[in-house]
């Protein structure tokens, strides 16, 4: 009855085109995948400068905007949805500070990246902004429902 009551989240989070490029998306939809979290949503994608302006909106007064739009436009993403209790944080915490010399050992960034501005990965920091990423990235019918088979092997 306790875990029915648990709010299910959805978050985005996107391999960038540094992750991409060094081949790295496999190593990262992994770790999602073995810590238990749902995939619901996945394609490799050619975003444009249009989207991720309006993905960092928030981040549109900042100095390094322009250089952040530059990044995310230069190659392919991969823009995935996953779904759990608690995902928006847990992916936050799996993925580790946006600057990966802060980042501790063992997340994401902390494991293969250097510098912020080619920090591999992004994922949502609430779960308000998990919806609206996840309905900015994907269309209508991109975004899977499904209901995992209860494998007694894994009771
Ligand atoms: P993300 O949205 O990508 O998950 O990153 P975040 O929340 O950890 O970091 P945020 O402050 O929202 O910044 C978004 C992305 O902008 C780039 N950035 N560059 N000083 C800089 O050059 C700088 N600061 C941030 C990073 O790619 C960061 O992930």
């Amino acid at each position: 009855l306790i875990a029915s009551l648990e709010q299910v989240d959805q978050t985005y989070i996107m391999v960038k085109p540094d992750g991409v490029q060094r081949g790295l998306v496999g190593e990262i939809i992994s770790r999602f995948e073995k810590k238990g979290f749902k995939l619901t949503g996945l394609k490799l994608f050619q975003c444009s400068k249009e989207l991720a302006e309006e993905h960092y909106k928030d981040l549109k007064q900042k100095s390094f905007f322009p250089k952040l739009i530059d990044y995310i436009t230069s190659g392919p993403v991969v823009c995935m949805a996953w779904e759990g209790v608690g995902v928006v944080a847990s992916a936050r915490k799996l993925i580790g500070a946006t600057d990966p010399l802060q980042a501790e050992p063992g997340t994401i960034r902390g494991d293969l990246a250097v510098q912020t501005g080619r920090n591999v990965v992004h994922g949502s920091d609430s779960p308000e902004n998990g919806k609206r990423e996840i309905a900015l990235w994907f269309k209508e019918g991109e975004v899977c429902e499904w209901t995992p088979v209860q494998a007694p092997w894994l009771r």
